[in-house]
């Protein structure tokens, strides 16, 4: 059995986290992830309080077990969305795109399990001395908002750099992955692009097709030139958008170009328009699962490996 401490101190079985993908990882797909024994989790992205509210309800509904909220501060209502982790309880709160420190107070005096996600070693060491209860080290792999570091360089320096547990996020969809992450020194790993395709996942299903056409070198980072690099699946949008880039457009422009571009991919499936997150190793994304059968897969294939691991030491 795969086991860690992290296990325990969150009150899960599986070592398992199911990324906060903005305008995707709702009730739904939090909910059968937590049921499967990994760590579901809402993103809250961009959304209001209300919205974030009723998905808590939601997700409550369909499961007892410990869960996540994902607060991404770059959002205009980070600071609403803060409060709703603390007036629903919430058991742990992931961050992401940026630096939590303001609201990790606030959030540990009411009890919640702080979990922010890092690119570097020295946010990592600024969120431990703050009271973080593990981080998750997250590669430029990754889909999404990316640092510079890939998973292989960040994890092994934030492991040695903190006394607290460290998830391996970036580049992992199997049981392989998870093995090597372990081999870095975590204690467990969030996953997201495997789970875009999983049958709870309520993304558009024009996603979930490109998802599973995707090969080795489907996706490129964009938004450089704003500070702000995005990872999404090569399509129409990322072409214009790195035209304009490399034209010297300014940082508003992109911004405009960029507005509403993940909810038209998640939601509408606008594949003309549309900006698909994801990480790189859609490539090894090849069917479609439930969630229980994807967390299964991670753990048992992780230890099937690591049982073999020592096979070539002789
Ligand atoms: O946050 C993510 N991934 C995301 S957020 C997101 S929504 C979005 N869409 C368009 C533009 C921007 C955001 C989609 N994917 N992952 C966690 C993550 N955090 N990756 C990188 C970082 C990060 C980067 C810089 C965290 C902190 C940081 O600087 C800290 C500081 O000191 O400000």
């Amino acid at each position: 059995m795969l086991k860690t401490p992290l296990c325990d101190l969150l009150g899960i079985e599986k070592p398992v986290f199911q990324g906060g993908m903005a305008w995707i990882a709702d009730a739904s797909l939090a909910a059968a992830v937590s049921e499967a024994g990994g760590l579901g989790i809402i993103a809250a992205m961009n959304a209001n309080a209300d919205w974030l509210r009723d998905q808590i309800h939601e997700l409550r509904r369909r499961t007892d077990k410990p869960f996540g909220v994902n607060v991404m501060l770059m959002s205009p209502f980070a600071d609403e969305v803060a409060q709703v982790v603390i007036d629903e309880k919430v058991p742990v709160v992931v961050t992401g795109a940026g630096n939590p420190r303001k609201h990790m107070p606030a959030w540990i005096e009411a009890g919640i399990k702080v979990v922010p996600v890092v690119a570097s070693v020295a946010l990592a060491k600024l969120v431990a001395r703050a009271g973080a209860t593990a981080v998750v080290a997250e590669g430029t792999e990754s889909g999404g908002h990316i640092g510079e570091l890939t998973t292989m360089v960040l994890v092994p320096q934030v492991v040695d750099a903190v006394g607290i547990p460290v998830l391996a996020a970036g580049g992992i969809a199997d049981g392989r992955g998870v093995a090597a992450a372990f081999m870095l020194g975590a204690q467990g790993v969030q996953v997201g692009t495997r789970f875009l395709v999983a049958d709870e996942c309520t993304v558009s299903e024009p996603y979930k097709e490109l998802v599973l056409k995707a090969k080795d070198i489907s996706t490129r980072a964009t938004g450089r030139s704003t500070g702000h690099p995005v990872r999404a699946l090569k399509t129409r949008f990322t072409n214009e958008y790195a035209k304009l880039e490399a034209e010297g457009a300014d940082p508003d422009k992109l911004a405009e170009f960029g507005t509403g571009a993940l909810r038209r991919a998640a939601k509408e499936g606008d594949v003309e328009r549309g900006s698909f997150l994801c990480g790189q190793v859609a490539g090894m994304v090849r069917e479609r699962q439930s969630a229980a059968d994807i967390v299964d897969d991670l753990v048992r294939g992780a230890e099937k490996v690591l049982a073999g691991a020592g096979a070539w030491v002789r």
